[in-house]
């Protein structure tokens, strides 16, 4: 082989090296697929959702269609799976995969995003009549993206008051909607 073939390979191998570094760790971006759930498995696709960092935490840009109108609880569960899965009581529920709300300093408490709670609690996600969220909402203590992966990003199917009351989680009801952060 030539020396300028030799030299054009190498440079197309370091060239891969640098994206799968960009791919593991260093990248601006998660975009997160989200589907609905069932207690029997995934449903419909219904968009997706962009994790940036920001000056005031993790932002999170809502791409989402099919959804029920009105507000929805939405949490950082600490699972990494959408699949149907059982609940603390034994029984089969959809997403149960996913776990509980994120909680690594195992405050026991579901408080919201500002509150001092479980690490996972965001912002109540609305759904507009035509079934679609756009906004962008922001977890003020996730401090990177990063600390999302593994994690499964859920929708419930109320609304949620950022409190304990009503049981369970403040009002949130049954996992309607999934998407794993990888
Ligand atoms: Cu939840």
């Amino acid at each position: 082989m030539r020396a300028q073939h030799l030299l054009a390979a190498i440079g197309v191998l370091s060239m891969a090296s640098c994206s799968t570094a960009a791919q593991f760790g260093s990248s601006s971006s998660i975009t997160v697929p989200m589907a609905l759930v069932t207690a029997t498995g995934a449903g419909s696709p219904v968009g997706y959702i962009t994790l940036r960092n920001g000056a005031g935490g993790v932002a999170l840009a809502l791409h989402l269609r099919g959804l029920p109108a009105g507000d929805h609880g939405f949490h950082l569960h600490g699972g990494g799976s959408c699949a149907p899965g059982a609940n603390p009581a034994g029984e089969m529920i959809a997403a149960g995969g996913a776990g509980s709300h994120l909680d690594p300093a195992n405050s026991g408490h579901h408080e919201g995003p500002s509150g001092q709670g479980h690490l996972g609690d965001l912002p109540v996600l609305h759904v507009g009549s035509n079934g679609t969220a756009s906004q962008v909402l922001v977890a003020p203590r996730l401090r990177s993206i990063d600390e999302l992966r593994g994690h499964a990003l859920i929708i419930h199917a109320g609304g949620d008051n950022y409190s304990d009351t009503p049981a369970p989680l403040g009002g949130g009801g049954v996992r309607i909607a999934c998407g794993v952060v990888s």
